[in-house]
């Protein structure tokens, strides 16, 4: 299959562009650079330093043998998208191409006007692109498990039947998501399934839990193929800050009581769920949604794993519990559902099995880079403080 990764340069791009490539898919990337740009803004970088795209692309086929074709472009230039699609070609697109951050999209009025612009506007270009050159590619979008918010009843893969004065409808799950950024992900749901009924095209929304790790097959093969693992309060997602936390002796930082749960999943389930999808597409016509993640944990109950598994390497790490610059709820019933990509064959790990050799091992091998300045938050939900710090000085724009 022909298969097109935008947003290749990230965290999950650049090592599903290999997982595909070593399973014998043709794969071209693309990508602006612009969380690079994003990083040098809030002066923060990657625990390990990253090669550039184009020499991870020429390293990967100097290991591997396979070629990927490399194009940089920004999906907000509708002309750009329709270019790369004429050129490749694909049958599947992977769409990572988005500002994944909800604390980037709160620092103020900028970034979440950004964030929303950005991901909205790629996302909608992607669509028209796919009806006006390859009305037949499978679009897999990642979308985010925080697209639901945390309800007060069972979470369903996408849709819910309700019974309502008498009648009975199935319809989108109702949303409520806790950040701009996260918001701007069901903007992208709404248009992606309004583009699958109007234009009859075939997509997948997964709605993703929080990815940790730092390793997978291809990315341990060789040091040029490492992907970014960040562990800064806007770019680090909990689990992985609380391992750098840990190796660092800096108290882990759980927000207010860390009763809030959400799903997990390791990078290397990420990956094998985005080539289920792909390998077992949807239908011309539907829009359909994957719940994916295959653990749920309180925020409180992880940082006590990482402190039982940082004693295995002689680490004593320890838990503190700081005042939730977000505005969610830190207690809360949580309970979705997640069939759909274990029914297609996913055999997920789990956190228990792999985390001191996925992660602590590899953090505690880097410990001299870690910054520790840039781990505490600052960046908070109700944006008065964040709107006089040095941040906003700092916007460099699109
Ligand atoms: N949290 C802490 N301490 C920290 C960092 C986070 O207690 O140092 C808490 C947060 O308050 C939140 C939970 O941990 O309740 C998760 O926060 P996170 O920063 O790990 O994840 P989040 O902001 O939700 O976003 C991340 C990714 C995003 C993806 C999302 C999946 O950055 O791209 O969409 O996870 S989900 O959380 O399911 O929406």
């Amino acid at each position: 299959m022909n298969i097109l990764i935008l947003g290749a340069d990230g965290y999950l791009g650049w090592p599903t562009a290999m997982h595909l490539s070593r399973r014998g898919h043709k794969v071209a990337v693309m990508d602006n650079f612009a969380k690079r740009r994003w990083e040098t803004e809030l002066n923060v970088e990657p625990l390990l330093p990253i090669c550039t795209l184009h020499d991870r692309v020429a390293a990967w086929r100097e290991i591997s043998g396979e070629a990927m074709e490399l194009f940089v472009g920004d999906l907000r230039n509708y002309g750009v998208v329709e270019a790369v699609l004429s050129k490749f070609q694909p049958d599947a697109i992977v769409h990572y191409g988005e500002q994944p951050s909800a604390p980037y999209s709160m620092i103020d009025h900028n970034r979440a006007v950004f964030t929303q612009v950005n991901n909205v506007t790629g996302t909608l270009n992607v669509l028209w692109a796919i009806r006006a050159v390859v009305p037949e590619c499978h679009l897999v979008k990642l979308g985010t498990m925080g697209e639901y918010g945390t309800p007060n009843i069972d979470i369903e893969e996408g849709f819910i039947e309700i019974e309502h004065k008498g009648r009975h409808d199935t319809l989108p799950f109702p949303c409520q998501p806790g950040s701009f950024y996260h918001l701007s992900k069901v903007h992208d749901s709404h248009n992606i399934r309004f583009a699958c009924k109007v234009w009859k095209l075939a997509a997948t929304d997964l709605h993703q839990g929080v990815v940790y790790g730092i390793e997978t097959d291809e990315t341990g093969l060789d040091r040029r193929l490492e992907t970014s693992f960040h562990y800064d309060e806007v770019f680090g997602t909990a689990l992985n800050r609380f391992c750098v936390q840990a190796v660092a002796g800096i108290p882990m930082s759980v927000y207010g009581k860390g009763g809030q749960k959400r799903g997990f999943l390791n990078i290397r389930d990420t990956l094998r769920c985005v080539e289920l999808a792909i390998v077992n597409p949807a239908k011309a016509a539907e829009y359909r949604v994957f719940n994916q993640f295959t653990e749920t944990f309180s925020v409180i109950q992880l940082a006590e794993l990482v402190v039982q598994q940082a004693k295995q390497l002689g680490i004593s790490a320890t838990v503190e519990s700081l005042p939730n610059p977000r505005v969610e709820l830190d207690e809360h019933y949580y309970n979705p559902t997640h069939t759909k990509l274990l029914a297609l064959g996913l055999e997920p790990h789990f956190l228990s099995d792999v985390l001191i050799d996925s992660v602590l091992h590899r953090v505690k091998a880097q410990e001299s880079r870690i910054k520790r300045g840039i781990i505490l938050p600052r960046v908070k939900w109700d944006g008065k403080e964040n709107e006089a710090a040095e941040m906003k000085l700092m916007w460099a724009g699109a």
